[in-house]
């Protein structure tokens, strides 16, 4: 064999043996004690149970206009939880039949993945006036999409409906059938809608109040085969931001900043929806009220999870970028050419799917940025996690470290005198409940009134809180 074909013989071999054993950017794991921070939590709400099954707990937005929370369950069900924790009212199911939605929420990825309320909805006489936001996936394919994804099995659609409610701070929805604003058709079961929120920082009257940031996943597979994230022409594997109440989209039906980063760009193939583009399935963001940071918690292929800035036009990397990593396939990405890009915003911080810390499953959440409230170890703190595990970590805000595992640190939950994992006090709760414990907890974040910190679940239709630990 002559010296070219070795070569060519020993990278075959190579590359055989990186698609059996995942390559690992992150051969030391994530410190279990090492500056882990202790923080008690304590049971607050309660959602009910659907068919026996668990309420499956997406999101919570606090709506201060009319004083309480909103919480959803991806089946359909909308409730509000007020201030004091002690009443639960459904305030709309999304997927009753007669508003047409047909919520589609088969298996653990789709289903009502987000809301969002008008900062004005609870202000009579302003545009915003009774609007809430849902982004949901839906089994009805009948209607014509706004973007095609140009491939896959097209499994389902995901649609974004504008409610509006005539009295506001009536208990239960009073308003009409939802008016239809953006629909995807999805090329595959996975990845489907994203986190939606208006921006809490934006001022009245300042260029971002009242624009709506609407995530959206790659559509699905793995790897991103129809090469979506990249492309500047599709709305897949990005992160739109629209004005609801405008007009001036292709559809007629939202409007487009003219803020927005691609706007002006000269090139009339790419979106004018685009806020930030590259991301594979970003379930979260957040913003740091401080500095305006926004964070990205952008789920991961096999490998690397990913905490990333996204300023406006930002390009996170996705499908060629894996966290910091060249992405090279779903068992390997590149350990050379680090951060190799200058145009790419890569990751503050990042965890290995393999650390020991994780079940095999791993996904990243978060972002909420804590700068106020009542638990002084977690000020100044970026908080995150990982949501199947329902491991729960920090990086510092003040400090954002440059990628890697190097800069997070663990959040303890103390629930009685022991420190426990979020997982551990679900499946304690299931017990007492008569339930098989979960294996996943299905950690989300939420940002309650009076800058409380909620933690929300998937298995036990229970809302927690974060509250200060007490020194002895
Ligand atoms: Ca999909
Ligand atoms: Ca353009
Ligand atoms: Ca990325």
């Amino acid at each position: 064999m002559s010296t070219p074909r070795l070569i060519a013989a020993a990278m075959l071999l190579g590359s055989a043996v990186l698609a059996q054993v995942p390559t690992d950017p992150f051969p030391a794991p994530i410190p279990a004690t090492e500056g882990a921070i202790r923080v008690r939590v304590a049971e607050f709400a309660s959602v009910p149970d659907v068919g026996g099954e668990a309420a499956r707990m997406m999101l919570l937005v606090d709506e201060p206009g009319t004083r309480r929370m909103f919480v959803n369950d991806m089946r359909g069900p909308l409730y509000t939880v007020s201030y004091d924790g002690r009443t639960t009212t459904l305030y709309l199911d999304i997927n009753a039949r007669n508003w047409g939605v047909n919520v589609q929420s088969a298996g653990r990825e789709r289903g009502f993945q987000s809301l969002a309320i008008h900062p004005q909805f609870g202000q009579a006489g302003t545009p915003g006036f009774g609007k809430l936001y849902t982004w949901t996936d839906s089994t009805n394919t009948a209607p014509k999409v706004d973007f095609a994804p140009g491939g896959g099995t097209k499994t389902h659609a995901t649609v974004l409906f504008e409610w509006t409610a005539k009295n506001p701070a009536a208990a239960t929805y009073d308003g009409g059938p939802p008016r239809e604003l953006l629909r995807l058709e999805q090329p595959f079961a996975n990845h489907n809608g994203g986190h939606m929120s208006f921006n809490p920082l934006a001022a009245p009257g300042t260029p971002d109040f009242g624009l709506l940031y609407v995530g959206v996943a790659d559509g699905g597979s793995g790897g991103d085969p129809l090469n979506l994230a990249q492309n500047l022409s599709s709305p897949f594997g990005k992160i739109l931001r629209i004005n609801p109440l405008g007009t001036n989209s292709a559809n007629g039906r939202y409007g487009i900043p003219p803020v927005n980063p691609f706007v002006n760009d000269g090139n009339t193939a790419t979106l004018g929806e685009i806020y930030a583009y590259g991301v594979r399935n970003p379930q979260r963001f957040g913003w740091d009220p401080r500095n305006g940071n926004l964070f990205v918690a952008d789920i991961g292929q096999n490998i690397v999870e990913e905490l990333s800035l996204a300023p406006a036009g930002a390009n996170l990397g996705w499908n060629t970028w894996e966290g910091s990593f060249g992405y090279i396939s779903r068992d390997a990405v590149s350990l050379t050419n680090r951060r190799g890009d200058p145009k790419v915003s890569y990751p503050v911080a990042e965890y290995g799917q393999l650390d020991p810390l994780f079940q095999g499953q791993s996904a990243v959440t978060g972002v909420h940025v804590y700068r106020r409230g009542p638990i002084p170890q977690l000020m100044n703190l970026v908080l995150f996690g990982d949501f199947p595990s329902g491991e729960m970590f920090y990086i510092h805000a003040d400090k954002l470290p440059g990628g890697g595992q190097e800069g997070i640190r663990r959040i303890l939950l103390v629930d009685g005198d022991e420190p426990k994992t979020f997982l551990k006090i679900i499946q304690e709760k299931n017990v007492k409940q008569g339930k098989t414990p979960t294996t996943r907890a299905d950690l989300r974040y939420a940002a309650g009134p009076d800058d409380q910190v909620l933690l929300l679940n998937k298995h036990d239709g229970t809302i927690r809180l974060l509250v200060a630990e007490q020194r002895r």
